[in-house]
């Protein structure tokens, strides 16, 4: 998880930072922490009155998130209601439940360096970890289940809806039209060796507008959703295998139940890493997706029927708009994500188009899989402290 051993300037600067947080902590050092592509995380050990204890400090990406002040006040309503739920439901360890941010010294929920850049500070979560790989359903049930706890805890969010923090993010007409406008411009001369992938995406265009269509129609709700429901974003306990904390909430605004549900059934139910250097061995995993369908709808009691109806519609469409948005990176000149190697996004768009067609070699299995599950969730519930959980096996 961690990466490497921090250099001096970067000691530096993260103790710099630390300091005008307001904690009565102090710095003894930091390291580079976990795998998103946007941010930049660290993790601080500090000297708390003789004990150790670790902070998550984080550089937010302010060319991707442009209005920090407001996606700071996006997440600490967030944080704030779900520490208040938990706490009126009486759950335990509400501080490993629920992200905690640390004030700076000013009293705004971040600091501001003198180069422009936005930093904030969360307690670190001890004893849980993110993964970025599913190895087994279970792991996938507990994702599942935590976040869809996290789209019910939305729900009853106080103070209206939460701000866009990157409009139209999950515009998937408009990600395609962005493809379009770089493949046409090939700024960087790469169409040539993307050929393949762009005539991929281009056969599916109307794939863009299925969810659209419905949300227009009024079928499907605008509601405050997670929007970036990666694997990696919950973290996970390590004594018990529970999905404790959803994390990573920068992108938490209104969107779509099924957007969440189908960028965790991307995430969770490939058989390979996101950058798989041989591509084609990607596909989708039917035992982690029904582990995953049955732990979202044990929970997500709010769905109307067009959103039970099209769990598997949104999977595409996530697998889909992510392949498309590597594609326009890589095409671009790799601007947004942050790649470690040459054609790192092409490889990462190949993974995510290899993963949609297995998902439409196996619709109809994996459609079967979710009406069965959407009729277990109806159900009467299995007796608390007896979940379903390891139903499947492996
Ligand atoms: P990004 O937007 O770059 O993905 P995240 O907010 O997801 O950033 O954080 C990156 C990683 O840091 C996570 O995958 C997780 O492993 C770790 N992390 C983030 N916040 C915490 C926390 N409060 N406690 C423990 N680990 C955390
Ligand atoms: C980014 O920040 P991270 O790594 O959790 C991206 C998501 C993509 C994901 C693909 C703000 O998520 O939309 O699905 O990479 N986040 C943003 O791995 O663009
Ligand atoms: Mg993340």
């Amino acid at each position: 998880m961690n990466h490497a051993t921090d250099s001096r300037p970067q000691r530096d600067l993260l103790r710099t930072v630390f300091a005008r947080f307001d904690t009565r902590a102090d710095f003894v050092a930091g390291e580079p922490w976990g795998t998103g592509h946007i941010n930049d995380t660290y993790r601080v050990a500090a000297d708390l009155g003789g004990h150790e204890a670790f902070f998550t400090l984080q550089r937010v990406n302010t060319r991707v998130f442009k209005d920090g002040p407001g996606l700071m006040d996006n997440i600490l309503r967030v944080t704030r209601h779900a520490a208040a739920r938990l706490r009126d439901e009486g759950a335990p360890d509400v501080s490993r439940r629920a992200l905690q941010v640390i004030p700076a010294r000013d009293g705004r929920p971040f600091h501001r360096d003198a180069e422009g850049s936005l930093w904030r500070m969360y307690v670190f979560v001890d004893g849980a970890r993110t993964r970025d790989h599913v190895d087994d359903p279970r792991q996938a049930y507990e994702a599942a289940r935590a976040f869809g706890r996290f789209q019910r805890l939305l729900a009853d969010l106080p103070g209206g809806p939460l701000r866009e923090t990157i409009p139209h993010f999950h515009n998937t007409r408009r990600r395609f039209e962005a493809l379009r406008a770089a493949v046409s411009a090939d700024a960087r001369g790469r169409a040539a060796s993307a050929r393949a992938e762009i005539d991929f995406a281009l056969a599916r265009e109307a794939a863009c507008d299925v969810i659209l269509d419905l949300m227009v129609a009024g079928d499907i709700p605008v509601r405050s959703t997670h929007n970036d429901t990666k694997i990696n974003n919950v973290l996970m306990d390590d004594a018990t295998g529970e999905g404790l904390c959803v994390i990573d909430l920068d992108t938490c605004m209104p969107g779509c139940a099924l957007y969440d549900f189908g960028d965790m059934m991307r995430a969770a139910t490939v058989s390979t890493s996101e950058a798989e250097p041989d591509p084609a061995r990607a596909c989708c995993r039917l035992p982690v997706f029904e582990a995953l369908a049955r732990g979202y709808l044990e929970v997500a009691d709010f769905l109307v029927p067009a959103e039970r109806a099209h769990l598997v519609t949104g999977g595409k469409l996530m697998t889909f708009e992510i392949g498309v948005r590597f594609l326009t990176d890589y095409l671009q000149g790799d601007v947004y994500f942050k790649i470690r190697r040459e054609g790192h996004n092409l490889a990462r768009c190949r993974t995510q188009f290899a993963l949609l067609k297995s998902i439409e070699d196996r619709e109809p299995e994996l459609r079967r899989i979710a009406d069965g599950a959407a009729a277990g969730a109806r159900a009467p519930a299995a007796p608390e402290g007896r979940s379903r959980a390891g139903r499947t096996g492996s």
